[in-house]
């Protein structure tokens, strides 16, 4: 028979020992239950929708593959999933088509231009993933017109593209200076160019990004003019199912990964001296000896390895599609790291 003093004090050691494990628990992934997830896995691809005509962004090249900054995140989301950056169907969709495409499971996400908004993170049954580029829309003129200003385009037809916030942009923007204009409303960007082009108005609006693109891939680009104004905030997001938390949570942990890869100086060249690493910081954020990283999404412990190795960070993918040597020669503007002054900040790997 134990004593009355034994029993409570077997009673304590039971408890502690209870509170321990629990504790010890708290520090482990839990399942991660998501059926988008599931569904990749199976069919050993990630099914993105993307834009097709958008140079720089997302377009299909030569080789009759997509390519650009939208596609490169893609590409970074299957490598974190399926270790394998090319591992991935591109659906391309025009502007109107994005909503139904992943209301109705057709992709598994979104990266094509897409403007974060509040009606569209609310109506579309999406959740967005953090910016990838933070944008504005602007103006392009024929420079034989020798226009400057948003207010000489008073009385100016103006071509755009439908389904687009470009569109409702456009009316507030005129509306609000007291500006009379006709608009020339189009499906698809290449109609839209084309229409402008052919001389149908006397501007074209869309994305600064959008303008930049289409100017450097023109036939003639001096003959083109970017207005120096911006008429909105257009931070551009990949997109996933509101309904999958799970999957919402990869996405956006890879976009995190690449802006944090770019501040740890961690690039495709040099992953391996990284992977030697005694930092802390850097071991957690690789998933290197006993760290959790990736199995708190339910993927690969060491995600981030194989994006940075098959896709590069941030910094590489900006340069490679939209940089400097490039025919689009962006500079990194506000969608530097915060640590250089612009607006790409990543939550800690912890
Ligand atoms: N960011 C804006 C505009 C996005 C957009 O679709 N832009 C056009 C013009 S640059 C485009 O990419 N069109 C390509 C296409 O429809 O094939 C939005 O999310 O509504």
């Amino acid at each position: 028979m134990l004593k009355r003093s034994n029993l409570i004090s077997c009673a304590l050691v039971v408890v502690l020992l209870l509170t321990s494990i629990s504790f010890a628990l708290a520090q482990d992934a839990a399942p991660v239950v998501s059926p988008t997830l599931d569904r990749i896995n199976e069919r050993g691809e990630l099914i993105c929708g993307a834009n097709a005509n958008l140079p720089g962004f997302g377009v299909v090249n030569e080789a009759g593959e997509y390519a650009g900054f939208d596609v490169d995140i893609c590409r970074a989301v299957a490598a974190a999933i399926l270790g394998d950056a090319n591992a991935v169907t591109f659906r391309p969709l025009n502007a109107s088509e994005r909503q139904a495409a992943i209301q109705n499971g057709e992709v598994d996400m979104i990266a094509r231009n897409t403007t974060w908004t509040l009606s569209r993170d609310t109506t579309w049954g999406t959740t967005f993933a953090p910016t990838v580029f933070y944008d504005g829309q602007g103006f392009m003129v024929p420079t034989e017109l020798g226009l400057t200003t948003i207010e000489e385009l008073d009385g100016a037809s103006i071509c755009v593209q439908s389904g687009t916030t470009t569109e409702l942009n456009l009316a507030d923007a005129m509306s609000g200076r007291g500006l009379e204009y006709t608009s020339q409303v189009f499906p698809d960007a290449p109609s839209t160019w084309e229409g402008y082009l052919a001389g149908r108005c006397d501007a074209f609006t869309t994305d600064r990004s959008g303008l930049i693109s289409y100017k450097a891939t023109a036939e003639d680009p001096g003959a083109h003019t970017i207005l120096d104004i911006t008429i909105s905030k257009e931070p551009l997001a990949p997109l996933t199912p509101q309904a999958d938390p799970a999957f919402s949570d990869i996405v956006s942990w890879t976009v995190y990964g690449l802006i944090q890869a770019e501040e740890f100086g961690i690039t495709s060249e040099n992953i391996d001296e990284f992977l030697e690493s005694e930092n802390p910081d850097i071991q957690r954020f690789l998933g290197v000896g006993d760290n959790a990283s990736g199995s708190y999404l339910g993927i690969d412990n060491q995600f981030m390895v194989n994006v940075i190795r098959q896709v590069g960070n941030y910094g590489e993918i900006f340069d490679r599609n939209l940089g400097p040597d490039t025919v689009f020669g962006l500079e990194r503007g506000i969608n530097a790291l915060w640590t250089n002054g612009g607006l790409l900040y990543s939550p800690p790997f912890r």
